[in-house]
């Protein structure tokens, strides 16, 4: 095992934890962080306690890929310095390749700061910089208002200038965002708050009290902003997307959205890519108790690899990378069957609890329909993924997703809007206890948790509850575990 990591046998044990997700080997992860490729490679960093499966004390674990599928473990990269600015933790941050030296900017934790450190042997190991922090609070005239609260900066370069932005709040007003600029990443000057959130705001969706995890890409000739939004300090609510352009030093919004819907995917980043693509990871959040993660020993996932792209009308779409067909191996096909009404029956050939699914629905008037997995003989366990054409919505229903007390359940829903005899497209990946659903090239996606205890909970079938559907084709795929 590579520096600073530590093993814990009942993670491997628990069949909950998933195989093809990227995670560390064991304990407590959250944001992904610094991702960026390098000399080919792609590398991962990540909010990490190595000791324990809960928040404390972060590091920022690390993992490189040739192919963005297979991921090696390697030595920690940040540990809090006793006495240092960051004694009480290294949160998340950026990478930025500064004429050939890789350089991560990370929040020092308590006051929130923001650190740099650089690398000379390949992103290997990291020496923090003898000035930290580069800046050391909030701009002055806004420290009341902000609390303190400054973390997650993100940079990068424009001309002759860097620029970064970092998470905040105004109190009583919402998330805020800062922006500063720099010419030498050491001396940093405040310009303006980027964007301002509102706490009365409900819709399009609320935008909390608190921001996190800013970043500010260009795709095409337009920019996507993301922020992650905390309603209080223990409620992550979700990450939403701002196209618009950034030109002189403000960001003009013209849509917005929710990244991922589903309520456990949250402070993503996003990976620029050597071939022009925008590669996302975000954490995936348990859905089940401190205890149980304790017991179990670990916490935490990272996303699969999302492909992010605008359409012609700015809308966002958000798609697995190709790559991952690598992992396909056992397939099966149907095609052409029509839906029926109860009594339910399974798709008796294909079991599994590590599937990919591509399906094609034809559906006419407003219909009600989808699939159940995790399906236990008896149908105690089993999660529906539902297609509800009169509220243009997916909805994954999980009250009888798993036989132990101590899991969230209830619904998870995203919104799906087909045009006029438009086919219902879904790409679902279920990996154990992750569930991430893709609608209609991306255009929504919804990422869940379910804990299924029973190994027997294996079984897939079509389930139709009103109008009429025919299923025009299904591919499925078992899947592969990242270790294999
Ligand atoms: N997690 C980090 C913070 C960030 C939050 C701490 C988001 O830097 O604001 O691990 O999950």
């Amino acid at each position: 095992m590579p520096e600073g990591h530590a093993l814990n046998e009942n993670a491997n044990r628990d069949p909950c934890r998933p195989g093809y997700h990227f995670l560390p080997p064991a304990n407590w992860m959250n944001d992904p962080c610094g991702l960026i490729q390098w000399k080919g490679q792609y590398h991962l960093f990540y909010q990490y306690n190595p000791r324990a499966a809960y928040h404390d004390l972060i590091h920022w674990g690390h993992a490189v890929s040739e192919d963005l599928v297979h991921w090696t473990h390697l030595p920690v990269a940040l540990t809090p310095t006793p006495d240092g600015p960051d004694k009480d933790g290294c949160w998340t941050g950026c990478a930025v390749d500064h004429d050939g030296i890789p350089t991560l900017f990370y929040s020092g934790v308590f006051p929130q700061t923001v650190c740099i450190a650089t690398s000379s042997d390949d992103l290997l190991t990291w020496e923090k910089y003898e000035g930290n922090p580069v800046i050391e609070a909030p701009p002055h005239d806004l420290r009341y208002q902000t609390g303190g609260h400054f973390r997650d900066p993100y940079v990068w370069q424009e001309g002759e200038h860097w620029y970064l932005i970092i998470a905040s709040k105004v109190k009583d007003v919402g998330g805020m965002i800062l922006l500063y600029r720099s010419q030498d990443l050491i001396h940093w000057e405040y310009l303006n708050p980027l964007m301002v959130g509102d706490i009365h705001k409900g819709d399009p969706f609320r935008t909390g009290t608190m921001w996190e995890c800013p970043s500010l890409i260009q795709v095409g000739d337009r920019h996507v902003l993301l922020v992650s939004i905390q309603a209080t300090p223990s409620d992550h609510l979700y990450t939403v997307y701002h196209t618009g352009k950034f030109e002189a030093q403000r960001f003009t919004p013209e849509t917005q959205g929710i990244l991922v819907h589903g309520g456990y995917f949250y402070a993503p980043q996003v990976m620029p890519l050597d071939d022009g693509r925008h590669v996302l990871w975000g954490w995936l959040k348990e859905g089940r108790s401190q205890r149980t993660s304790e017991w179990t020993g670990w916490a935490g996932g990272m996303s699969l690899p999302l492909a992010l792209s605008l359409q012609k009308d700015r809308g966002m779409v958000v798609e697995p990378v190709p790559e991952l067909q690598a992992r396909r191996r056992e397939h099966w096909h149907l095609e052409g069957l029509e839906l029926e009404p109860e009594p339910f029956k399974l798709l008796e050939e294909i079991r599994g609890d590590s599937l990919e699914i591509v399906a094609e629905f034809e559906l006419e008037g407003e219909a009600e329909f989808g699939l159940r997995l995790r399906y236990s003989p008896d149908g105690r366990e089993q999660t529906r993924i539902v297609y509800q054409a009169a509220q243009s919505q997916i909805v994954v229903e999980r009250d009888e997703s798993s036989v132990s007390p101590d899991v969230e359940r209830g619904e998870c829903t995203a919104p799906v809007e087909l045009a006029a005899a438009e086919l219902l497209r879904l790409h679902i990946f279920l990996d154990r206890s992750v569930l991430e659903v893709f609608a209609n090239g991306g255009r929504t996606c919804l990422a869940t948790r379910i804990y299924p205890l029973r190994p027997d909970s294996l079984g897939l079938g079509l389930m139709l509850r009103s109008g009429r559907v025919k299923l025009r084709s299904m591919d499925v795929w078992a899947l592969a575990s990242t270790w294999e």
